[in-house]
């Protein structure tokens, strides 16, 4: 076997290494099962259960395929710009006006599902029919057979994107789904931030900021409210490396935004997000004021005891008069 044939045996063995250098999960197991089953879940609708607030009627035999039609059997680092085309035209990411909310840096903190299931008041990307089917899962192309025909890697999926692996499967999804988001947000729109993201609430290399900021429209964009919000996952409160709306990398966003013609507002702990956050994380040092025995609800109580003894002995002192 001369050296020409041997590398080219080894140089798919070489392109797969050199790709899976940044190496993540695989494809989650039952994948198919897993979106089919989402899916049927969002066709409820359809029998009067509840529904997402964007439902559209979709075929889910067809939107699992087209999910997977693109990158099926393909190399991970090199999904086509086109893949996912087909599957995000089925039901396009679509919000109320007004309500658009995007996020970075706090994904372990639940916000995009906090905020999903609570209100009303903001959509958020995993409430379209492509964020709710894709949300928390792993998956990627097998370009070597993987035993299960699906043409999927179960083992191993690269990351993200990076310089080995330029046109990540997942990142390239997450990428267009975000755009489609942004592209249609009209009236005000908001961002939630973690202040303590280490580097920088917002974070230059983020979806956020590559893709959904530079995509929003001037012309129908009302505002932008960034909602900078605590860590609640530390145990103990670290100010050191606490970001507010008037230092870091909040201030660059809000003049990055406004040199963007954009109307800006920044709102440090603002109510809306702690409540929704605080009943998650309810020991967190940053939940005090939300906290079942604080202070003030404490205070709260007792002056409402007091305003009830007060009218209480009010009306004992009225008939105790009239009886007089
Ligand atoms: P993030 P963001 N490397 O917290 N969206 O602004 C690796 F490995 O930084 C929703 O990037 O916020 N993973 C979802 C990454 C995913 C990298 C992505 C990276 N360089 C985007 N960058 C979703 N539902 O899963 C991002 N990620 C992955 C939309 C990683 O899984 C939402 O509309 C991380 O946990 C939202 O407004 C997750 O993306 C914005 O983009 C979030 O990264 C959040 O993306």
């Amino acid at each position: 076997m001369g050296i020409y044939t041997i590398f080219i045996y080894l140089s798919p063995m070489l392109a797969m290494t050199v790709a899976y250098i940044n190496t993540g999960p695989g494809t989650t197991s039952n994948i198919t099962d897993i979106l089919t089953g989402r899916c049927e879940e969002y066709r409820k609708c359809l029998l009067g259960e509840p529904c997402l607030p964007f439902y559209r009627n979709v075929k889910c035999r067809a939107a699992v395929e087209s999910f997977f039609k693109g990158i099926r059997n393909m190399d991970p680092c090199a999904t086509p710009d086109n893949a996912y085309d087909e599957f995000l035209n089925m039901v396009p990411p679509t919000t109320v006006r007004g309500t658009t909310m995007f996020w970075s840096g706090v994904m372990g903190n639940n916000i995009p599902q906090d905020v999903a299931q609570v209100t009303p008041e903001f959509s958020v990307l995993e409430e379209t029919f492509p964020g709710y089917m894709a949300g928390n899962l792993s998956w990627c192309g097998a370009t070597d057979g993987d035993g299960t025909g699906l043409g999927l890697n179960f083992t191993v999926c690269p990351t993200w994107t990076s310089e080995t692996c330029p046109n990540n499967t997942k990142a390239a999804f997450w990428a267009r789904a975000s755009k489609m988001l942004a592209t249609q947000a009209v009236g005000d729109v908001y961002v939630v931030l973690n202040a303590q993201r280490a580097g920088g609430a917002f974070n230059n290399g983020s979806i956020f900021a590559t893709i959904e900021a530079p995509n929003l429209n001037q012309d129908v964009v009302t505002n932008v409210a960034i909602y900078l919000i605590p860590d609640f996952q530390l145990a103990i409160p670290n100010e050191m490396y606490r970001e507010t709306c008037t230092n870091g990398s909040v201030l660059y966003l809000q003049n990055f935004l406004m040199n963007m013609n954009f109307n800006v507002t920044c709102e440090e702990n603002p109510k809306e997000i702690m409540w929704l956050q605080c009943a998650r994380f309810a020991n967190s040092p940053y939940c005090g004021p939300y906290a079942k025995g604080n202070p003030v609800v404490a205070a709260s109580i007792v002056v409402i005891l007091l305003q009830a003894f007060f009218a209480m002995s009010l009306s004992g002192w009225n008939t105790i008069s009239t009886t007089l």
